[in-house]
């Protein structure tokens, strides 16, 4: 043994015994940018690395110097369905069964500003999260909670004006002030415009609400985060790594430097400023990813003028990753889960949620809740994980490939610098188009089986287990806020409600005053959601985004594919007998934002040389049918991951019926429940594509249909 740490050199050497003619390097692997070797030595590490302390900038080894040792993280479960009364029910249920923070998750409506009763929302009320339509909703579901004492998070982004103003105004009528409130409000709006699609009003004014609210709880709710810059969604749209890095941290920046052109100090609100990151399966890779990301904050915070040591702690949620789990075999996503949420643990992070195993197939349904919150409680009590501070620190591979993303990430961060910055990047679709090329690769990938998936595309098993979903009856739903709404706006002082709405449309207008402040006294005076976005969409407008669609990488992964070179060619003999490309049109439908599935199936579609066409996001069940008959193609593909399919498929059909376009066929895919199934199919839809499903053999079942070699409805 030489007398000197060991290096890579020296490994070599031996590992060349059991390599045969092998070169060590046939044993690196790519993480989307990062390579990886086979084995790391002790002097790989950064000489800084080994000066690290936990509780101190640069923060590598987290943000506190006892971390769990002395309080562990936050238990905080994403959740929220069907009317506040039934989410309340839900939350005190958990917090009594060890859960320690909440998370309120809302329904599609209420994300995208509209009231239940309004007819754009007619298949997604309650169904992604709670329905909340005015300040008797916000207090029905924090009803019998301490909100001077429970801490929580709400993911709103594009009504988060009305949100943020009823919180405030129940709270108060709860007996707690504002200054009391501990919690989140996710206030994130640039990412919505790259990945998440919840946005309502456009890039520019959006900017401005995120400043007010910055602004205002920072004079007056000292203990609220007050945004989470969220990566996390970048990540389940498929981002790399250095991708979710640089982008939120890039995001971050943007939202600093706006509220500091509004000449409010950098240390005066950057402490409450917190993040939110995506943890997969990659585990030393997705702990690295957290130690980088403190890493970068602290130096770009510095960079920006920050002098508090607390402006420079990046303080982070996780979430585990949904993408990752699988509708096949669906006990496995227990294990995925509880891997993801060690990697989120040992990476530092504050607060964690942990999906329920039956992520693909709905809402988590009460047992798979319970799983999700008992791996958390699992891991502080029984684990002893929580027993040593970052005990990742010093391992020669974490360590080094902390230093390889934090380089990554500041070359892609320095990049969009050079654009102009996040917004102007956002503008002009870089970061989306990135991701999105990311997420075709990955799916090639996937399909052609480089990634393994047990259960899905290796490792496939008949015994797999069956689970019972939790399934929201939104008709019923919607009639339960109809009559609520109706009852506030009978109740309510109608000349006063109306004054506070024109007051917040001036405030708008005119770019003065702080429309927090102005929407909080439009929900004391029991506005409705609804009407405080329209107050401001009246000046504002709603953003409508460009579909683009990514060309040639699927089809480039594929180079040489037996299979694919057979569908390439039949595509070709259709056409050339036909006369023109067999044609869909990719449809989304109803305020359903997720459009990775959509994206990924139109560009792969689109390069085996079907004719794509792309529709808008948030089409009616009627739009969608027009469109498609206007265009003549000869299918549909709805993509629905937020379970709203259940009325809009239905809905679609009988509008296609209806323009005599019912000889179109009609495919759907993405998470569709077993009972839903059934359902779809009596309503003529013709094939079903759940998760998992691979590309190539959608396709091929597409063209069996338009071809009327499989039968029809
Ligand atoms: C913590 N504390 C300690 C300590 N650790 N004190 C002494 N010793 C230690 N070791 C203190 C902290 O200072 C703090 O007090 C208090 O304990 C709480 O700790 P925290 O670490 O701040 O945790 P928490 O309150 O849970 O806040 C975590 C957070 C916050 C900062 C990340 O922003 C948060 O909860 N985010 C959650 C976001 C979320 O759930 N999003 C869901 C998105 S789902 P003090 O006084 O300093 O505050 C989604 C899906 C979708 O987006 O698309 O729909
Ligand atoms: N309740 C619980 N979890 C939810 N998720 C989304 N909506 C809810 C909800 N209402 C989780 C899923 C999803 C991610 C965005 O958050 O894991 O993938």
């Amino acid at each position: 043994m030489p007398d000197r740490p060991a290096t890579f050199a020296d490994w070599a050497h031996i590992a060349a015994n059991e390599l045969g003619d092998k070169d060590p390097s046939a044993l690196n692997k790519d993480y989307g940018g990062i390579e990886t070797r086979p084995a790391y030595f002790a002097s790989d590490v950064p000489a800084d690395a080994a000066a690290a302390i936990p509780g101190q900038e640069p923060f590598a080894r987290g943000v506190r110097a006892t971390m769990y040792a002395n309080r562990p993280w936050t238990i905080r479960q994403y959740a929220g369905f069907s009317t506040a009364r039934e989410s309340n029910a839900f939350y005190r249920q958990a917090l009594s069964e060890g859960q320690k923070g909440l998370s309120v998750a809302f329904d599609l409506a209420t994300h995208r500003g509209y009231d239940s009763d309004h007819p754009r929302v007619a298949g997604d009320v309650g169904k992604a999260g709670v329905a909340i339509d005015t300040v008797e909703d916000m207090k029905a579901l924090f009803a019998g909670i301490p909100l001077n004492d429970v801490s929580v998070s709400m993911t709103m982004n594009g009504a988060v004006l009305p949100v943020l103003a009823m919180f405030i105004v129940a709270a108060e009528e709860q007996g707690v002030s504002q200054g009391a409130l501990t919690g989140t409000i996710q206030n994130d709006i640039l990412k919505e415009f790259m990945v998440r699609n919840t946005y309502i009003y456009p890039p520019e004014p959006s900017m401005r609400i995120v400043g007010d609210i910055i602004a205002y709880t920072a004079e007056r709710m000292p203990r609220f985060n007050s945004v989470s810059i969220s990566g996390y969604h970048m990540h389940e749209a498929g981002a790399t790594a250095v991708q979710e890095l640089a982008y939120t941290l890039a995001d971050g920046r943007e939202y600093v430097r706006a509220a500091m052109r509004r000449g409010l100090e950098i240390d005066r609100f950057a402490p409450r400023l917190s993040f939110f990151f995506g943890i997969g399966m990659n585990l030393f890779l997705e702990a690295a990813k957290l130690r980088a990301a403190r890493m970068l904050w602290a130096g770009m915070m510095s960079e920006l003028g920050a002098k508090d040591s607390r402006s420079k702690m990046l303080r982070t949620h996780c979430q585990t990753s949904g993408v990752s789990l699988t509708e096949q075999d669906p006990y496995n996503n227990v294990v995925r889960t509880t891997l993801e949420a060690l990697a989120a643990v040992l990476g530092g992070t504050q607060s964690l949620h942990t999906n329920g195993f039956d992520e693909a197939i709905a809402l988590p349904s009460d047992d798979a809740a319970r799983i999700a919150r008992n791996t958390q409680l699992i891991l502080q009590n029984e684990s002893h994980v929580t027993d040593v501070v970052d005990p990742l620190g010093g391992s020669y591979y974490v360590e080094a490939l902390t230093a390889e993303l934090v380089d990554k990430a500041q070359q892609l961060i320095a990049s969009i610098e050079a654009e102009g910055g996040m917004t102007a990047a956002v503008a002009a679709g870089s970061p989306k188009l990135a991701i999105e090329t990311a997420a075709t690769l990955k799916q090639a990938r996937i399909d052609r089986g480089e990634e393994v998936i047990v259960g899905v595309n290796r490792y496939r098993s008949d015994a797999a287990g069956r689970v019972e979903p939790r399934i929201v009856d939104t008709a019923r739903v919607r009639a339960e806020q109809a009559a609520t709404l109706e009852a506030v706006r009978n109740q309510r002082n109608d000349p006063e409600c109306r004054a506070m709405l024109a007051a917040l449309r001036e405030y708008a207008a005119m770019n003065e005053g702080n429309l927090l402040e102005a929407a909080v006294a439009a929900a004391r005076a029991r506005a409705t959601l609804g009407e405080i976005t329209a107050a401001l969409e009246d000046v504002y407008g709603r953003h409508v985004a460009e579909t683009r669609v990514v060309k040639g990488v699927y089809g480039d992964a594929y180079r040489n594919d037996p299979e694919y070179a057979a569908l390439i060619d039949r595509i070709e003999r259709f056409a050339s007998t036909s006369g023109r490309a067999p044609s869909i049109y990719i449809a989304k439908l109803g305020q359903d934002g997720h459009d990775r599935g959509a994206k990924v199936i139109a560009s792969a579609f689109a390069d085996v040389g079907l004719t794509v066409h792309l529709g808008d996001l948030f089409e009616t069940p009627e739009e969608a049918a027009a469109q498609a008959q206007s265009l003549g193609v000869d299918a549909i593909g709805v993509s629905s991951l937020a379970a709203g399919h259940a009325t809009l498929v239905p809905e679609l059909m009988t509008a296609l019926t209806e323009r005599g376009a019912d000889e179109m066929i009609v495919v759907v895919g993405g998470i569709v429940p077993q009972q839903d199934q059934e359902a779809l199919q009596d309503a003529g839809v013709a094939e079903i594509f759940g998760p998992g499903t691979n590309v190539l053999a959608a396709a091929f079942a597409v063209l069996d249909r338009i071809e009327g070699r499989r039968s029809n409805r």
